[in-house]
């Protein structure tokens, strides 16, 4: 055997020996606060004693673990009373017996670089066993910052295994299961190797609104081909990230505020109705010339529209799109008040 061959073979060894030490030193999500107030350790959340990766994302362990992790017993039957807009806390650490400063791997072990996720979901009661056929909708993450090359995960080490989020004002109030999750991706760069952390908190939601997210199915909102999912992250060096459920993010993420966009649509709608049917209103009729619901949010929120000149001219429509955009304007959407008052 040649001095390079045996060099190899023990960097090989050296490399094996480091990432199953490595492997042991997994995560558990296990307390939580609201609005700064502890919840309680292990209170109102599924644990498991095990803090086990999951790596089949076409598994049901994906949606809350607990089956190849079976669940630390009894599982909480609290529900966590959390008021809609309410900022919470979500403490992680390297076993379920908590936090411990002396433990190099606790909250997780730095090599475990990846995204940290919150997803919610309504449920019909938050302490149901059944958790399979959920809707879920993504609420916050923290993937890779260009920038600095950090992880959510080093900024999540920093906060001592805390991160922290909003809970949105306008989703409906109810029960449901918070979601919060750790791709680490430290073995990633075949399937599988990506390891999930995620355990799910029983909330009730109050004061709630009405807008409907955009939603994903667990399993299904992740693939093994997702290149957040199969990624190397050390050659070549990772310059952009893209973390999974990019169709969630791309639909209501990006907005920052996934409220955002029902109070975008209701302000352009009651923009219109001040120019559209106010001035019919003055002719002492109520017949709206435009139907609101055939035109896209995209046409509204970059077209303009004129009110008349003159309260005593036809009030007639101007829709305008900037001629700088590829749009044209909506046909039949929009008819002048002659043609509306021959009907
Ligand atoms: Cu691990």
């Amino acid at each position: 055997m040649n001095r390079g061959l045996r060099l190899s073979l023990l960097t090989s060894a050296l490399l094996v020996t480091l990432s199953s030490l490595k492997a042991s030193a997994h995560t558990i999500f296990q307390e939580m606060y609201v609005n700064g107030v502890d919840q309680g350790h292990l209170n109102g959340i599924r644990v498991p004693d095990y803090d086990g990766p999951i790596t089949d994302v076409n598994s049901n362990d994906v949606i809350c673990n607990g089956g190849i992790n079976p669940y630390h017993q009894p599982i909480s039957q609290k529900i966590i009373t959390v008021p809609a807009g309410a900022q919470v806390t979500a403490e992680w650490h390297h076993d379920l017996t908590g936090a411990n400063p002396s433990d190099p791997a606790d909250p997780i072990d730095a090599s475990h670089k990846g995204p940290v996720i919150a997803y919610l979901a309504a449920i019909p009661n938050a302490t149901q066993p059944t958790v399979t056929g959920l809707k879920w909708f993504k609420i916050w993450q923290d993937g890779y910052t260009p920038s600095t090359a950090t992880w959510g995960v080093d900024r999540f080490i920093a906060n001592k295994g805390k991160v922290t989020f909003t809970i949105p004002k306008c989703i409906p109030s109810g029960q449901y299961l918070l979601r919060n999750e750790i791709i680490a991706l430290h073995a990633a760069s075949s399937y599988p190797g990506a390891q999930l952390y995620m355990e799910c908190a029983q909330l009730q939601i109050t004061g709630g609104g009405s807008t409907q997210p955009s939603t994903v199915s667990f399993p299904g909102a992740y693939h093994g081909t997702d290149p957040g999912i199969t990624i190397n992250i050390y050659y070549p060096p990772v310059t952009n990230y893209t973390i999974p459920d990019q169709k969630y993010q791309a639909k209501n993420l990006l907005r920052k505020n996934l409220c955002h966009l029902k109070e975008t649509k209701q302000e352009i709608i009651f923009f219109m109705l001040r120019r559209i049917v106010k001035p019919e209103r003055k002719y002492g009729r109520v017949k709206p010339y435009i139907s609101i619901t055939n035109i896209s949010i995209l046409d509204l929120a970059i077209g303009t529209i004129r009110r008349p000149a003159s309260q005593h001219q036809h009030p007639k429509l101007h829709y305008q799109t900037p001629r700088s955009l590829p749009f044209s304007k909506p046909a039949g959407y929009l008819r002048s008040r002659h043609k509306a008052s021959q009907n």
